[in-house]
């Protein structure tokens, strides 16, 4: 069989780079203490609240699909921290990350995975599907590419509620009241995502209407088990596919948070600026296996252990322990303190797997509620849009 795409290696850990010591030095200037020791923290939350999820997987207190971030923490809390709170974010179905990252409560996340009535999504969305309005987090999408459409109209949106309404109308925030100003929408995909109809279909709108929409590819290197030279045209140059609808971009190591940060704050910016898109083609790695259940024989353990070398969260923690140091010679966080913050965490995720645990399942009522369509209108709350009296869309 003949492949069209140049053949490409499997994923390497990151070389060392004489770039990332520049993009450290730029942070290391433009940002404090704090703001970095929050970074691993965050970072440190999402794993932390990944091994629990695992645990209660493998209890059986979690059903259904459910995929762990566990490797590409810097993505999401690096991204994410270069936004504004009411920028929209869509993802994928590997989302709690995503969604802890935002500012999600842990315990609304936990209670989704346990179905439950206090779950993000009144447990009736599960892992794949996190949602939290308030934070502009429309998602958790578990058909691979679909989010990106919903990211793009997200972002459309935006600009229209800012040049064309805004212009007529005092107050016109449609989503939140608040008055219109300029926005951009994340969209994250997987790699695997690089081949649905959907987002091509996406990215031509985006190209053509100059919509303020980033398309962050987290390129882990696998869709499910299949490698992505193995799957994907043009593997070793994502951004053509990118140029082909005139959206600009970069690729991007993202097991540094810092170089991560320090060259996705200006393409943000720049997209927010002049209302345009971008993509990006973040290098990562997941750790564990595609889902709960995968033997991972597609890769060897060595591969993994590279990755593992240089792990993100470590790196921050290194360099906030050993290399940042202040004129007196103290680093900006003491091995108590990295202590004292792994002891909160731990403390937190623990208390919400209890919360889950202690929290009601959903009211039967609530089946009919909130879904599109109703097999059972006798049944539901929303009989009467269903017979069409109150369709609040007719
Ligand atoms: C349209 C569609 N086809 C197939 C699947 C089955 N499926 C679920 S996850 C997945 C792999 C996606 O991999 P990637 O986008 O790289 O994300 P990752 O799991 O690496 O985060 C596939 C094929 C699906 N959910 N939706
Ligand atoms: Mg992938």
């Amino acid at each position: 069989m003949t492949q069209a795409s140049a053949p490409s290696p499997a994923p390497s850990p990151a070389k060392s780079d004489p770039l990332r010591a520049n993009s450290r030095r730029r942070i290391a200037e433009q940002l404090p203490d704090a703001t970095l020791i929050k970074w691993l923290r965050d970072m440190f939350l999402i794993r932390e609240f990944e091994n629990r999820t695992a645990q209660a997987y493998q209890q059986a207190k979690i059903g259904g699909f459910c995929h762990l971030y566990t490797g590409q923490e810097a993505v999401a809390v690096g991204t994410i921290k270069a936004l504004q709170p009411d920028d929209p974010i869509v993802h994928a179905y590997r989302d709690h990350g995503h969604a802890l990252a935002r500012g999600m409560d842990p315990r609304a996340c936990m209670a989704e995975m346990f179905g439950r009535a206090t779950g993000c999504a009144k447990g009736k969305g599960g892992s794949m599907h996190m949602f939290d309005k308030p934070h502009w987090f429309f998602g958790g999408h578990g058909i691979v590419g679909a989010q990106t459409p919903l990211g793009t109209g997200l972002a459309f949106a935006a600009k229209y509620e800012c040049e064309v309404l805004g212009k007529s109308l005092p107050n016109p925030g449609v989503l939140d009241g608040q008055p219109p100003k300029k926005k951009v929408a994340l969209a994250f995909l997987g790699d695997g995502a690089l081949n649905q109809g959907a987002l091509h279909e996406a990215m031509n709108l985006a190209g053509l209407y100059s919509i303020p929409v980033i398309y962050i590819v987290e390129n882990n290197g696998y869709s499910m088990g299949t490698a992505i030279q193995r799957g994907t045209t043009m593997a070793h140059d994502l951004m053509a596919k990118a140029r082909a609808y005139g959206i600009e971009g970069r690729v991007i190591d993202a097991f540094d948070i810092m170089e991560l940060y320090d060259h996705f704050k200006p393409l943000v910016d720049a997209c927010r600026d002049e209302q345009r898109p971008a993509f990006v083609d973040l290098k990562t790695y997941r750790y564990l296996g595609h889902s709960m259940s995968d033997p991972q024989k597609y890769r060897t353990k060595e591969e993994v252990d590279q990755f593992k070398a240089k792990d993100s969260i470590d790196c921050l923690a290194a360099y906030l322990m050993g290399d940042r140091i202040d004129a007196a010679g103290k680093p900006a966080l003491s091995q108590d303190q990295f202590q004292e913050m792994q002891e909160e965490v731990r403390a937190l995720v623990r208390d919400s797997v209890e919360f889950a645990e202690n929290s009601p399942v959903p009211d039967p009522a609530e089946l009919y509620s909130d879904v599109f369509v109703n097999p059972q209108p006798n049944l539901s709350p929303t009989a009467e849009y269903v017979k069409g009296a109150k369709n609040p869309l007719l």
